[in-house]
């Protein structure tokens, strides 16, 4: 296992659209376990493989508190097939854009389908913060951020914040 870079913004390769996997290999499971370890440093509850430059349709996620056993959810190929009308906000992060916090109104339920670590089809509902988070990832697969989710002036802030800090890093 390995920790990769996690891209931010703005570089381009956030913008893309992944492509579908074609069967869950031992290689996809490497990639699965190399996102998860690095997801778990950085720290985070969800990772995309674009997030680390591979334009996969791959999903890493943990939503166990620090006092629960570690619970790794892995999702290939997600699709949504249902969502309910109802709406959640709730003040999102990511990775991509750190330090940045902004809220977002997201379907509070929506219905899943997907292909787990061994391959298998899981068909299921997610709510609550699995709701929150699946659909955050997922726009990360269609090259879309929480930040677009926002208005023009807050999302170019949100960069600006991100490419001043590191400057400042570099500096
Ligand atoms: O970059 C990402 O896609 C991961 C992102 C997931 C997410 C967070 C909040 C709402 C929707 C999606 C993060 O993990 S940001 C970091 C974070 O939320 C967190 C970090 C440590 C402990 C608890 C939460
Ligand atoms: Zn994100």
């Amino acid at each position: 296992m390995a920790i990769r870079p996690i891209l931010t913004v703005p570089d381009p390769l956030l913008k893309e659209v992944s492509r579908p996997v074609e069967a869950v290999t031992d290689d996809i499971r490497r990639l699965m376990d190399d996102m998860l370890e690095t997801m778990y440093d950085a720290p985070g509850i969800g990772l995309a493989a674009i997030q680390i430059g591979v334009p996969l349709r791959v999903i890493v996620m943990d939503l166990s508190r620090e006092d629960e056993p570690k619970a790794p959810r892995y999702f290939v190929n997600p699709e949504i097939l249902e969502r309910i009308e109802e709406t959640q906000p709730y003040e999102e992060g990511c990775l991509s854009v750190p330090d940045v916090y902004d809220t977002v109104e997201r379907p509070a339920k929506v219905r899943l389908r997907y292909l787990d670590y061994n391959g298998e089809q899981i068909d299921e509902w997610a709510e609550g913060m699995y709701a929150v988070c699946i659909q955050h990832e997922m726009d990360h697969l269609e090259g879309t951020l929480f930040i677009d989710h926002l208005s023009r002036l807050k999302r170019q802030f949100a960069i600006n914040k991100v490419k001043k800090a590191r400057r400042n890093a570099a500096a």
